[in-house]
């Protein structure tokens, strides 16, 4: 699938749609979700045109994924999630319901968030 550059993380990040920033960095911008599933719901997306983690993984520069993971990381500990603990998810195509079709990892926390996935 070919890069969209009208998406909406896109324009979020070009400026021309606003967010509630949480962390910027040179590879990644991360910000809270529009409709937070939790508490604390952030989306921690990387600067370059990537659009899912099956892109990232296969082109993205081992600076960027360094980045991101570290941002990822670094924004939990900032927000006191180590403990009492958090959950990282990302959707890649179809069955798992991507929206945006920019690479992004959802930080949910906040409250006990069950276990795994949806039986749905
Ligand atoms: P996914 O299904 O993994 O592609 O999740 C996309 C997420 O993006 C979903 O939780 C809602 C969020 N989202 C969609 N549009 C916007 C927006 O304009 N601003 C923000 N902050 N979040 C958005």
């Amino acid at each position: 699938m070919a890069y969209d550059s009208t998406n909406i993380f896109a324009r979020i990040l070009r400026g021309e749609l606003p967010c509630k920033k949480v962390y910027e960095n040179e590879h990644v911008l991360a910000f809270h979700d529009i409709n937070p599933q939790a508490p604390v719901h952030i989306l921690v997306i990387p600067k370059g045109a990537y659009v899912s983690l099956d892109d990232f993984s296969a082109k993205a520069s081992d600076a960027e994924i360094a980045g991101l993971v570290r941002a990822v990381g670094e924004i939990a500990r900032a927000r006191g999630l180590t403990e009492p603990g958090y959950r990282i998810l990302a959707n890649h195509g179809r069955d798992a319901n991507q929206e945006v079709p920019h690479f992004h990892v959802h930080i949910f926390a906040g409250r006990p968030l069950g276990r795994m996935i949806s039986k749905a």
